[in-house]
């Protein structure tokens, strides 16, 4: 199925009426990455069809279809703007002065404290190929262990479970469609509704063929709305939610033993872990009714094909890593995962949250998933890069806590920022601001303003998605191409000329290239033979497949495609990826979440996302059809609580957690419990839910706990 990079619309005979449907490529958001027709007209302004693409199909939210608005608005940055003095204000300047300014100091820096003095911050929507050639940049260019990207805020636990159980981490380890096949699908943590409003097919799909949903969330949600059952737990216990639903497994005999046997190592302990999580037990810790429980148990042990998934509800604890695992050891025991049809799986969240990961922006990481402490992947990497394995710096720290050090003594004082906004995404905002602040020299590259680069001495204004090529891995592993469908304005460079430029004037005139088909051929040697192994990938094959799934060693990649997609559209059918080819149990225990409500900040606060807006807010805010919609922050509040407060719909209330506060527009609402708030985190300033939420990381993956703060709530006078 050749994927036309050009398209036109069919059934046209004459030749001279073919409509041009424009250019391929896909939304420049979530990890969904739907698919797009591109077609700039006569007045410059773009305009977007819906294209069908194998997995996500041919749909677009809200997001997508205005997508294009930012791409010809006056909101987005034209030309370079640097600080030119301390307490000065940003002002425009040519590219020369910028570039220069930014070489300068960080030789400066680096001169007085060391290499390790400048640090890099990525992030999960940039392309496989700005991911990896940033990554190169900062070991090799800049000489730099402190490199890190928000990834770390996303799916980091469900990467960190996936690896210990698996041996390999793929956020779906099979293709969307067996979604829409599986009988019943417990959805941990996650509303695909608002955060993949097109996902949702897949979903009604499956229950119009007599499927079952169970969805884990403390909020009746849109998509808690469509389901069969819904579980709601008191925020941060589905560990313990999930060790009790595989202790009635056990109890109910429904253990595919011969699967356990065969397939798995681990299970005794993980048996005797859970012996425990009586459904009493369970229900007073979770608040989730026993015979709910068994319900549960019952609809996913009995489906010939069943998924379990987990995202971020589940996923951004203090004890994500290990809620994952509690999730997995369920699917385990039920005989899902490496089973045509079944499954575990993380739905990332990024429009390159899977490529990112795997090409070496994050601390301990270099290209095709390998770890940076490993002596022969960093031989590999070095002779690829042309550079002794021993310059190459060892595993830096993770996002909160790298964001933590700077310009504290001994940490860095230099910052380059590529596909972030952490002054708004952050855990404990105030401190990371004030952190960013500190910084002798902060270097953002964005499209628009942001409140990062409000902060910075020099920002560099980066092309769009639909102004630049590249690949993208969306939820299901698939690669796909980003295409360029219009040049970017005059004073616009790409991430990739910006990155390039600059090693060029740090001494690296070779070895760094911006032109996104180069980087990616160099991209396939360094990832060749690591676990996400991308050699047998190329822009043709996409092209011609409509997608490659990673793995897809050069070797393999002459074999035909199969019906579910070229690559390898499911992993783990023959063999886990472990030496013995077999998964792990791993044994784990629930344990509250660092801060529990107690009488001076007696609710739960939960945080998440709405579909009109964007994660923190930088694109999507910019787009009038969208803030039209959803115009600032809110929180929600259930009728009984906000009664004992005397609020009403629309009020403006204060949350005060340890850390800060944060104002808000009441918003009424029985979908939450009434001893929890949400509030979604899209804003920055006074409405920045980012304030409220603390420093607690899981010990594993040093994610933050973005899902449980305990806060007190003000009406504002
Ligand atoms: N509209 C929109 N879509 C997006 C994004 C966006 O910013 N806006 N971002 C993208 C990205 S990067 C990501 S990571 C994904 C995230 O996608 P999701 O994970 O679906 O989104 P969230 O809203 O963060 O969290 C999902 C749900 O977790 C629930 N929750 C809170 N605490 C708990 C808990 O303790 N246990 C359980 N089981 N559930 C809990 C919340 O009530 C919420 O409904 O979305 C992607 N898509
Ligand atoms: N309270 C709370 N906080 C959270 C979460 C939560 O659920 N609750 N979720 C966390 C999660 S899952 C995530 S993923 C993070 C995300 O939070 P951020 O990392 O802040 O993500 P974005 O808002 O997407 O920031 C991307 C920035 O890069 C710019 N940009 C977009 N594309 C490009 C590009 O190609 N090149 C360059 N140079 N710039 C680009 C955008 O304009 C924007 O300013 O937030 C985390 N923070
Ligand atoms: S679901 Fe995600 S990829 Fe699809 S249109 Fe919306 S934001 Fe874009
Ligand atoms: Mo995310």
């Amino acid at each position: 199925m050749r994927e036309t990079t050009r398209g036109t619309t069919s059934g046209t005979t004459s030749g001279t009426t073919l409509m041009d449907q424009g250019t391929a490529t896909h939304c420049p958001y979530c990890a969904l990455q739907c698919g797009m027709w591109l077609r700039p007209d006569a007045s410059g302004r773009v305009t977007v069809a819906p294209r069908d693409v194998p997995g996500s199909g041919g749909g677009l939210c809200r997001k997508g279809w205005t997508a294009t608005d930012l791409l010809t608005s006056g909101r987005r940055l034209t030309t370079p703007l640097v600080r030119r003095g301390p307490g000065r204000p940003l002002e425009e300047a040519g590219w020369e002065e910028a570039l220069d300014r930014v070489a300068a100091g960080i030789e400066e820096i680096q001169r007085a404290s060391g290499r390790d003095a400048v640090a890099v911050f990525g992030g999960g929507g940039l392309t496989n190929e700005k991911a990896y050639l940033l990554g190169k940049f900062a070991r090799v260019a800049l000489g730099t262990a402190n490199i890190d990207y928000n990834g770390r805020f996303c799916m980091s636990s469900a990467a960190a479970a996936g690896l210990r159980a698996f041996g390999l981490d793929r956020g779906l380890p099979f293709p969307l469609t067996d979604v829409g096949r599986a009988r019943a699908v417990l959805l941990a943590g996650a509303n695909p509704a608002e955060t993949m409003p097109p996902f949702v097919r897949h979903l009604d799909a499956q229950r119009a063929a007599g499927g079952s949903l169970i969805v884990v969330d403390p909020r009746r949600t849109a998509t808690a709305a469509r389901a069969t059952l819904h579980l709601r737990p008191v925020p941060g216990t589905d560990l313990a939610l999930a060790n009790g639903l595989l202790h009635i497994a056990v109890a109910e005999g429904l253990v595919d033993e011969r699967y356990v046997a065969e397939r798995t190592r681990g299970f005794p302990a993980v048996r005797e872990a859970v012996a425990t999580y009586w459904p009493e037990h369970v229900e007073r810790i979770t608040g989730v009714p026993v015979t709910d429980q068994y319900r549960a148990v019952r609809l996913l042990a009995e489906a010939p094909r069943a998924l379990v998934l987990t995202a971020r509800g589940a996923e951004q604890h203090s004890n994500g890593t290990d809620t994952v695992s509690a999730f997995v050891n369920l699917a385990l025991a039920l005989g899902l995962p490496g089973r045509e049809g079944s499954g575990y799986g993380c739905l990332t969240g990024q429009g390159n949250g899977q490529g990112g990961r795997e090409h070496g922006q994050k601390a301990d990481q270099l290209p095709g998933y390998r770890r940076i402490d490993d002596p022969g992947a960093r031989a590999h990497v070095a002779r690829v890069w042309d550079v002794p394995a021993d310059s190459l710096p060892g595993p830096g720290v993770s996002a909160h806590e790298l964001i933590g050090s700077l310009g504290t003594p001994g940490g860095p004082r230099g910052l380059l920022v590529f596909g972030s906004n952490p002054v708004v995404s952050a855990p404990n905002a105030n401190l990371a601001e004030r952190r960013l602040r500190g910084l002798d020299l902060l270097v953002v590259s964005d499209p628009v303003l942001s409140e990062t680069a409000e902060l910075a001495d020099v920002v560099l204004p980066s092309a769009q998605w639909a102004e630049e090529d590249g690949t993208m891995t969306n939820l299901e592993g698939r690669v796909i191409r980003r295409r360029r469908a219009l040049p970017a304005p005059p004073g616009v460079r790409t991430d990739l000329w910006i990155i390039t430029e600059l090693s060029r004037r740090l001494g690296r005139p070779t070895g760094f290239s911006a032109e996104p088909a180069e980087v990616f051929e160099e991209l396939r040697r360094a990832s060749a033979d690591g676990p996400a192994d991308y050699s047998g990938i190329s822009y043709e094959r996409i092209d011609d497949e409509g997608g490659v799934f990673w793995p897809s060693p050069a070797a393999a990649a002459g074999q035909d495609a199969c019906d579910d997609g070229a690559g390898t559209p499911r992993m783990f059918l023959d063999a886990f990826a472990h030496p013995d080819g077999k998964a792990r149990f791993v044994a784990v225990q629930h344990r509250p979440a660092a801060e529990e409500p107690d009488a001076r900040y007696p609710l739960h606060l939960t945080t998440g996302r709405i579909m009109q807006h964007y994660q923190s807010g930088a694109q999507t805010r910019r787009i009038p059809a969208l803030t039209a919609e959803a115009s600032g922050p809110y929180v929600e509040i259930h009728p009984d609580l906000a009664a004992r407060h005397g609020i009403a719909a629309g009020d403006r209330v204060r949350l005060v957690s340890r850390r800060g506060t944060a104002e808000a527009d009441a918003r009424i609402t029985a979908a939450v419990p009434p001893d929890t708030l949400f509030m979604p985190f899209h804003w920055g300033g006074a409405g920045r839910a980012n304030s409220l939420v603390g420093d607690a990381l899981d010990p594993v993956s040093r994610m933050p706990e973005f899902k449980v703060s305990a806060v007190r709530l003000e009406r504002v006078a």
